[in-house]
């Protein structure tokens, strides 16, 4: 039943709207017959990992779909970035954003180097050029910026500033697969990117992820990094680690790239949808479009200036399970606060105070977009009320 008042709402005794949980980073999924049909071909051969013919034929299609020359398939983002940064043979610090998802400064941590924070840009919500500036020490080895909710993050302009510094540069890329800057798909800028494929990610392979390099012997020295360092039988060439991804991901993966386009479009109407049902509504707005991007729009990110968390429980009340998306900041959480308890970032504290996260994606359908926005739209008609929850 819809609802027409603030006491319709549940929050307010009123029936949630439903059922169910609708979640944020419900899985898009492919084509159910044709994963059956290469699982019973993984089973037919016996072939299971170590770099397979799915796994061959994924790499393939991800370089062609990304544009760029090697891709080296992983087990997930997070393990991706620890063998990149191993690889590179890093020291010392490495600028972070402090608005992430907290994987970005764990790998960095893991891998026993020093993540350094770097505050962001309150447009943008991505890396703080001049902050990072601010940040570069002579223990500086790497700077690692973000393409935040699959925005480029002015990579160009990176790259500019790694090589007045002297740093190498990387791209946590987690969100913005099929994402492009300036006519450039990323997965291409700086030595190397990294994709995650996980679950709930736009494009996913179960758990997963790609380091992608158009530098040959980089792509040579990862090869045999993420496979313990194996060159042949027997022969082990250099350090590694076990980083490989399975076939039955790869042929998730596989599969996903044939629904990738239908997926996007579903995420770009449905922020559409949100968008227009809630403009105009003071207190609420959501990312604006950037000429010279394409995006991917995997994530609904709503700014909520005043009583967001209140907004989020009414949602919660409702079984929508909205997300605080990267609250409170990776430089409030452990170890990181412990070690530098005063630690300010003015811009990530401030975005980090205001964004909800909407369910999207192909398990969110249009009429839920538009109940979901009506729930919104009534609970903000009356701060007030939403003030006192
Ligand atoms: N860098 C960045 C910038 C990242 O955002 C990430 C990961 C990484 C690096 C590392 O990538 P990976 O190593 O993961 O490849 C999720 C994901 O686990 C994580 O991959 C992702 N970023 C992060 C932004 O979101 P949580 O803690 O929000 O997951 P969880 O379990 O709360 O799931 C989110 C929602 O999705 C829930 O409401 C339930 C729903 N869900 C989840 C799964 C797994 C489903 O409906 N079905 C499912 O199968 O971290």
């Amino acid at each position: 039943m819809a609802k027409r008042t603030f006491d319709d709402l549940a929050i307010a005794g009123g029936l949630p709207a439903f059922d169910e949980p609708l979640h944020v980073g419900r899985p898009n999924l492919p084509d159910r017959a044709k994963f059956h049909q290469m699982v019973d071909q993984i089973f037919d051969r016996r072939w299971l990992s170590n770099r397979g013919p799915v796994l061959v034929q994924f790499e393939e299609a991800l370089a062609a779909h990304l544009r760029v020359d090697h891709v080296i398939a992983v087990c997930n983002a997070t393990v991706g970035i620890e063998i990149l940064l191993k690889v590179l043979g890093l020291t010392g610090e490495v600028l972070v954003p402090a608005f992430t998802f907290v994987a970005s400064a764990h790998s960095v941590d893991w891998t026993g180097l020093t993540p350094v924070f770097v505050d962001i840009d309150k447009a943008t919500h991505n890396m703080d050029i001049e902050d990072a500036a601010r940040k570069v020490t002579r223990q500086t080895s790497a700077v690692m910026p973000v393409h935040l909710w699959g925005e480029p993050c002015r990579p160009r302009d990176f790259e500019t500033f790694a090589a007045r510094h002297g740093l190498s540069l990387v791209f946590d890329s987690a969100h913005a697969f099929s994402c492009e800057s300036e006519g450039i798909r990323v997965a291409s800028f700086g030595s190397a990117e990294i994709f995650s494929f996980h679950a709930t990610k736009v494009f996913n392979s179960f758990e997963g992820g790609a380091i992608t390099t158009n530098d040959a012997d980089l792509a040579k020295a990862l090869r045999l990094a993420v496979n313990f360092g194996f060159s042949g039988v027997d022969q082990v060439a250099s350090m590694g680690t076990n980083g490989k991804m399975t076939e039955i991901c790869a042929a998730m993966g596989l599969c996903q790239l044939e629904t990738l386009d239908t997926t996007l479009a579903k995420n770009r109407s449905n922020q559409a949808v949100y968008a227009q049902k809630l403009a105009g509504v003071p207190g609420i707005q959501f990312r604006p479009d950037c000429a010279s991007e394409r995006r991917n729009y995997q994530y609904c990110v709503a700014e909520v200036s005043q009583w967001r968390d209140q907004l989020l429980k009414v949602l919660i009340a409702e079984n929508v399970l909205a997300r605080r998306y990267f609250y409170p900041g990776v430089h409030k959480m452990e170890p990181y606060v412990s070690r530098d308890p005063q630690l300010k970032m003015p811009g990530a504290e401030a975005v980090a105070s205001r964004i909800l996260v909407l369910p999207t994606g192909t398990a969110v359908s249009e009429e839920d977009v538009a109940r979901v926005a009506e729930i919104i739209y009534l609970a903000l008609s009356e701060p007030d009320r939403l003030a006192n929850l």
